[in-house]
């Protein structure tokens, strides 16, 4: 590591008057989250607002990486597209987990029942975020997962790179750090853009962009970003609802138009539905049928959203697998290269192995949203206990080598105070994807999430208060 990008060697007074710049822009630009502790910040716009959580300069990453990351969302989205049409494929590989995981198997069920309908999505959008760690033994750039509903931060990422970009434009002589290596980061408007110009093939001037969102959310303001650049500059309209508004609102007219509220819906935008806690009843899984039924163009679909499961992931690192769906033979070597091990629990060995040598991997659930993975001696314990079982529980879960990237010294900011920590990072690089028919409209990489965490922290994610929001430093 460099010294100055390690901040050994910064003083004091120094740090204080970054961190106190930080936090005036971030109240100016909006870079911020409803409070956690003021009951009506998840209600009332402008209540309760605090900086969200951010590291106090930008992560130095290799350039060749971060271009590698880039290159691949294109190939990625793509292939989200292609496993989606495979309805076979999805609801085979899904079999065993939808015996052990109810909530993968209302998804399924909902899948199937589009099925028997026949039901066509001629126009497909997708907006998605690949995740990845730089593996510091082995120099290479990993995925950990692709996520295809209700990818966080593509409005207050781009915040950060922002903000970065201003503090070293003020203080980068004194760090020996060029603002011009904070790489743009243009998530936020490109996201707007596939969202508008899905919104313009669906073809009907009065429909809306309908963003589904939880009763507590406090990361509306992320949400907010893409709403008002989606009226300021394509002078689209959108609406915020609940899957259980959706439910008491909703009605499918005949041609399959989705109506809300009197509204007609021209794309669903999830930021909800991604976990069993935002069905709490009945009532949100007859909103989301619903949804799916309608001619409205979802984002993602249940198809889209199945393609994302980690199962499905671990199908596609199996020899021979990818071939189906990506022709490409440079794509195919570019996508192996940064696939991580990923097994299935019936797999003898790999379990065996991940009994006497738990820190090698992490298990995970077919969950969204961070806080769910087993870590450590907990891996054992929760292979030991599924042996004994002996029951289908084991498909729940997949397994993934853990990943251990480089550790570095990190300023964090949370509630207004500066943190120094021993952190590691995550690269996400968001995609938008948008085809109507067999026109391909949009493939793109659309900027870039970096997170950053406490080393000692095993889980990540911003939204479930383990990560903060980061960008890159090209190095
Ligand atoms: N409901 C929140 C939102 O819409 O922003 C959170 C959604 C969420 O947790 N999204 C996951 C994510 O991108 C993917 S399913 N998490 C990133 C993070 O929290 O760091």
């Amino acid at each position: 590591t460099r010294p100055l990008l390690d901040f050994g060697g910064i003083d004091q007074e120094l740090v204080e008057k970054i961190v106190y710049d930080a936090l005036v822009w971030s109240s100016l630009h909006g870079l911020v989250v409803g409070d956690k502790s003021v009951q009506r910040s998840g209600k009332v716009p402008g209540v309760g607002m605090v900086h969200a959580p951010f590291a106090l300069l930008p992560m130095p990453f290799p350039e060749s990486h971060w271009k590698q990351a880039c290159e691949l969302a294109p190939i990625f989205n793509e292939l989200v597209d292609r496993v989606s049409l495979d309805a076979k494929f999805l609801q085979d590989s899904l079999s065993r987990t939808k015996k052990a995981d109810a909530f993968t198997s209302r998804l399924l069920d909902i899948h199937s029942k589009m099925l028997e309908i026949n039901k066509n999505e001629d126009i497909r959008l997708g907006l998605h975020r690949s995740d990845y760690m730089l593996d510091e033994q082995t120099k290479l750039l990993l995925q950990i997962e692709t996520n295809t509903i209700s990818c966080s931060f593509p409005g207050l990422g781009c915040r950060v790179s922002d903000l970065h970009r201003s503090l070293l434009n003020h203080y980068g002589e004194f760090l020996g750090l060029d603002s011009k290596r904070v790489p743009n980061n243009p998530a936020a408007s490109q996201f707007v853009e596939a969202l508008a110009k899905a919104w313009s093939e669906y073809n009907n001037p009065r429909a809306v962009v309908m963003f589904v969102v939880q009763a507590d959310e406090r990361n509306m303001y992320d949400q907010h970003w893409l709403s008002a650049l989606l009226k300021e500059i394509h002078n689209v309209s959108t609406l915020r609802k609940t899957l259980a508004e959706i439910d008491a609102e909703g009605e499918l007219l005949p041609d399959g138009t989705l109506v809300v509220g009197g509204q007609a819906i021209a794309v669903v935008y999830f930021r909800a539905g991604y976990t069993p806690n935002d069905y709490p009843s009945e009532s949100e899984w007859r909103a989301r049928l619903l949804m799916e039924q309608s001619s409205a163009i979802k984002c993602p679909s249940i198809s889209y959203h199945l393609a994302g499961t980690k199962k499905i992931q671990q199908e596609l690192v199996k020899p021979n697998v990818l071939e189906r769906f990506v022709d490409n033979k440079e794509d195919i070597a570019k996508l192996r290269k940064c696939f991580a091990g990923l097994w299935s629990l019936d797999d003898s060995d790999i379990v065996k192995d991940a009994i006497e040598r738990p820190g090698l991997y992490v298990m995970k659930p077919q969950r969204e949203g961070g806080g769910n993975n087993i870590y450590g001696n907990d891996v054992r314990e929760a292979l030991m206990r599924l042996q004994k079982e002996g029951s289908e529980a084991d498909a729940a879960y997949i397994l993934m080598q853990r990943i251990f990237p480089t550790v570095s010294h990190t300023f964090l900011m949370r509630n207004g105070i500066c943190y120094k920590d021993d952190t590691v990072s995550e690269l996400g690089i968001y995609g938008a994807y948008l085809r109507n028919k067999e026109k391909v409209i949009l493939n793109d990489q659309c900027g870039y999430l970096m997170r950053t965490k406490a080393s000692s922290s095993d889980e990540g994610g911003v939204a479930a208060g383990f990560a903060v929001l980061d960008s890159l430093y090209l190095t």
